[in-house]
């Protein structure tokens, strides 16, 4: 009986997984860290990207938004609850205000949905793509702890 109970939990689990898959293929979800040591602009850059995504704005040499191909984005729900969100709305009034954000050093994150068009065409049909984007603003000062004896961060990444 306890086989049967396992061989159960081990089917559910593979479909879980496969559904995942699935989804993860209909809509990608990609995870990308803004990082750099404290103080080097990761709260502004990453505020200013989202106001550019969600309303518009210019950002010249990032070419599928430059050419049109990114039609626009929306906030969506925190993927994480034990990750603070990225105060996106608060960074933006205090930027409006013609003032500096404050300076914090906790990782923080925003989940967006990008909807944009495939270089080739959506599908082959022209059509708009969905990417779950998720932006996570992460201390740099947390990088120094992961740098190896020989200080080749960039190195270790590649190998
Ligand atoms: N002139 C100028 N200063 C900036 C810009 N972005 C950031 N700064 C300055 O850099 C400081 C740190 O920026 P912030 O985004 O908070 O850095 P973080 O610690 O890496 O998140 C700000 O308080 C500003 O003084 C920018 O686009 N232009
Ligand atoms: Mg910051």
């Amino acid at each position: 009986m306890a086989r049967v109970g396992a061989m159960f939990e081990e089917a559910r689990i593979g479909l879980r997984a496969m559904a995942d898959r699935i989804e993860d293929l209909a809509r990608p979800t990609l995870r990308l860290g803004v990082t750099g040591l404290s103080r080097s602009g990761k709260t502004v850059f990453t505020t200013a990207l989202v106001e550019a995504l969600t309303h518009g704005g210019r950002l010249p040499v990032f070419e599928p938004f430059a050419s049109g191909r990114i039609a626009g984005a929306t906030l969506e729900p925190q993927p994480d609850d034990a990750v603070p969100r990225f105060p996106v709305e608060e960074h933006l009034r205090t930027l409006s205000a013609r003032d500096w954000p404050h300076s914090t050093s906790r990782v923080s994150e925003l989940r967006l949905a990008v909807r944009y068009a495939s270089r080739r065409g959506a599908f082959g049909r022209g059509g708009l793509r969905s990417l779950t984007l998720d932006l996570v603003d992460y201390p740099g000062e947390w990088l120094l702890d992961t740098i190896p004896a020989n200080g080749c961060w960039t190195c270790r990444c590649w190998t």
